[in-house]
Order: C-alpha cells, then sequence, then structure tokens
C-alpha cells in the first residue's frame, strides 16, 4: 500500500495530491482505516503491525507535504519568470516637467508661514482703484499713485481707469479685512495670512519686470507691536534661507497705509565674490540688501475696512518673492526668470 501510494504522489498534480491524501489519510482513507483495525489485534500482532502501519501513514503523509511544497515552489518560479522585466530595454524619453523657482518659493513660503499658524489668502490680479489704492489710504491726488506705474483697464463706459492690475498684493489685506468685518459684523477677530502671487507695475530692468511676485503679511489682534513684525520676518528668513546668523535691519520709511512704516533690509556678506544672505552685515564684506516693506497697518485702513481701530492693530509687509529666489538659488537676472528659457532653468537645476 505504501509504495503504491509513494508511487502515485511523486507524478500528482496540486489536485491529484488531495484525492490521494483523502484516498490514504483522509477519515475513511485506507491507512487510516487499517489503523482502527490496531485495536483488535493481539497484543503480539500489535507490536508487528503498528509500526509498519504507522511508518506507511508518516511515510505518505511526508511524501504528499514534500511534493505539495515542491508544486508550489515550480509554480512561483514560473509566475516569476512569467512576470520578469526586461532591464535590458531602451528607456523611453520621457521629458519631464518641473517647478518653476518662483512656485517652489511660494510653496516654501506658505510651509514656512503656517508652521508660525499664518493662513494663505488670496485675490484677483484685476483689481479696482479702491482696494489696490483708496481703501489703502491712497487717495486719488496721493503722489504714491505715480510711483506705482499703474496699469489700468478702461471700462466700456469710457471710464479709463475703471480696472487696473493690482500694483502690489496690499489689496488682498483689504479683502482679508473686509470679509471678517462683514463675518462678525463689525465686531472683528484675529487675522494672520500671507498673500503669494503675481503683481504688475510698468518697469523693466535687471532687477525689475512688468510682472513680478510678491509676499503680503498681515497680523491683526490686540497688542500687536514692531518687535512681534521684526521676530516674524526675521524667524522666516532664517527657516528660508537656512542660517541662523541672519540679521534684519528696519529702515523709517514711508508708506500710505502704515505707520509707523519702515523697509526691511537683510544682512549679507560676500563669499566667493557672491553676496551670501547672512553672517556679519557690519564686517569688511559685509552690507544691506532690501526685502521689502513694513509696518504697523494705519488706523484709516483698519476703519476702512469696516474694523475698530481703538480695539485691533497689526502689522503688515510685502516682500518681492523673484528676488528671494535669485538669492537662494545664486540667479542673477529677474528677467531670465520670465522668458520660459528651460536651457536657463535646467542650468540652476530646475530643468527637465
Ligand atoms: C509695496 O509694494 C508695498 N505694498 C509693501 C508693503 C506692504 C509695505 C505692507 C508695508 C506694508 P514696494 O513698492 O517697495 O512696496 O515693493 C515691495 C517689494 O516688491 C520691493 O522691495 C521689491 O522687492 C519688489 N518689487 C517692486 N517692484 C518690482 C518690480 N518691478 N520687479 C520686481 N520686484 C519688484
Amino acid at each position: 500500500i505504501r509504495d503504491g501510494y509513494l508511487a502515485k504522489i511523486a507524478h500528482a498534480d496540486l489536485e491529484g495530491l488531495e484525492q490521494l491524501r483523502v484516498a490514504a489519510l483522509g477519515k475513511q482513507g485506507e491507512i487510516s482505516l487499517l489503523l482502527k483495525t490496531l485495536g483488535k489485534m493481539t497484543p503480539e500482532e500489535r507490536q508487528s503491525e503498528g509500526p509498519r502501519i504507522n511508518g506507511a501513514r508518516a511515510a505518505v503523509a511526508d511524501a504528499i507535504s514534500a511534493r505539495k511544497e515542491a508544486l508550489e515552489d515550480a509554480a512561483l518560479d514560473a509566475k516569476l519568470a512569467a512576470e520578469s522585466l526586461d532591464l535590458t530595454l531602451p528607456v523611453a524619453d520621457n521629458p519631464k516637467g518641473s517647478v518653476h523657482p518662483v512656485s517652489q518659493v511660494m510653496d516654501e513660503l506658505a510651509e514656512i508661514f503656517a508652521d508660525l499658524g499664518f493662513a494663505v489668502a488670496t485675490g484677483p490680479e484685476i483689481e479696482n482703484d479702491w482696494r489696490n489704492f483708496t481703501a489703502l489710504n491712497i487717495p486719488e491726488t496721493h503722489p504714491a499713485r505715480a510711483m506705482h506705474d499703474t496699469f489700468y483697464f478702461p471700462d466700456t463706459d469710457g471710464d479709463e481707469r475703471a480696472m487696473l492690475l493690482r500694483t502690489h498684493t496690499s489689496p488682498v489685506q483689504i479683502r482679508t479685512m473686509v470679509e471678517v468685518a462683514e463675518r462678525s459684523q463689525g465686531k472683528g477677530e484675529p487675522i494672520r495670512i500671507i498673500a503669494p502671487g503675481r503683481t504688475y507695475r510698468s518697469d523693466s530692468d535687471a532687477t525689475h519686470t512688468p510682472m513680478f511676485h510678491q509676499v503680503e503679511g498681515l497680523v491683526i489682534d490686540r497688542d500687536i507691536h514692531m518687535g512681534h513684525l521684526k521676530w516674524t520676518l526675521e524667524t522666516f528668513v532664517r527657516a528660508f534661507f537656512e542660517r541662523d546668523d541672519i540679521t534684519l535691519r528696519l529702515r523709517p520709511s514711508f508708506f500710505p497705509f502704515t505707520e509707523p512704516s519702515a523697509e526691511i533690509d537683510m544682512g549679507f556678506t560676500v563669499e566667493k565674490g557672491r553676496r551670501i544672505i547672512g553672517g556679519d552685515p557690519y564686517g569688511p564684506d559685509g552690507g544691506w540688501m532690501e526685502l521689502g516693506g513694513s509696518g504697523m497697518v494705519h488706523p484709516n485702513v483698519i476703519a476702512n475696512c469696516g474694523l475698530d481701530p481703538d480695539e485691533w492693530q497689526g502689522f503688515a509687509f510685502g516682500c518681492g518673492i523673484d528676488r528671494l529666489a535669485m538669492l537662494k538659488y545664486g540667479m542673477d537676472d529677474l528677467r531670465a526668470f520670465f522668458d520660459g528659457d528651460l536651457r536657463w532653468l535646467g542650468h540652476y537645476g530646475f530643468g527637465a
């Protein structure tokens, strides 16, 4: 019996193996039934037959599991062979897009400021005069308007200055505060936003382009002061340029929508012929580079948005993003940012 099963097992497939197992070792299997006869035998018979029958049972069971394992291994090998990749095939040339340095910087900005509790706010690039100028305490006759080299749109009624391309991201301050004033029915609530985006001025040279990017920051709360502004910007530039030795300087300035106002400068040093943000700006190779404008939000602006300036105050800042990208990635001509030349992008590691 044993040899008969062993011969069949050696050639069985997985299904055949199961049938053989039932036939030999199942409840009514041939060997199982033989085992049951042991009980009825005389002690002498049992002594001689017991080991033989048990030996046959063990041999058949072992043979079945060995064969089963071999069949399963073979099936896996066949499957692996069928699914294998031919690594010697030539790779298809599949050019991928990449993130533009300015977009990359905007993402980094959002991430760094998110850690400081700032949300991202947005506004349209086509604005009205009220949000871009008037609500920001720049009335019709204000000389600051002339400094902005504004692109205007006429409307169909012949109004030559009906709409404009926003000259800075500051109108997003207005949008945000008006929204808060409306939502809270004039009561107000704390605000912490940044607003990165495109801005436009009729202006072009190596450091100015007609379209450029700014990031606006706005914090409105009770008891906010210039110290918060300086700490926030210092924490930002240190995270952005990944250096702890960056010094900021606030230089008195004027913006109609902030009082007091300050220009923010970053300390730089010259390393290997290049200006690097960080180090000692007072040293022999040191100096200051402009980051942007800032100040305490003018009470008129807070009131223009429908909030009470006696209860709410805060700071705002506006920085050029393109210049941040130039400094971080060592690029020297702002205009090349917007030529869409893939070779130029590739040179700085942003290519396909
Ligand atoms: C403003 O636009 C103010 N709205 C900034 C501000 C916001 C002040 C909030 C106070 C409170 P300014 O015109 O200086 O300020 O521009 C800010 C920055 O934008 C500049 O420092 C510069 O980095 C960048 N910038 C301005 N014009 C151009 C341009 N044509 N091309 C590239 N970057 C520019």
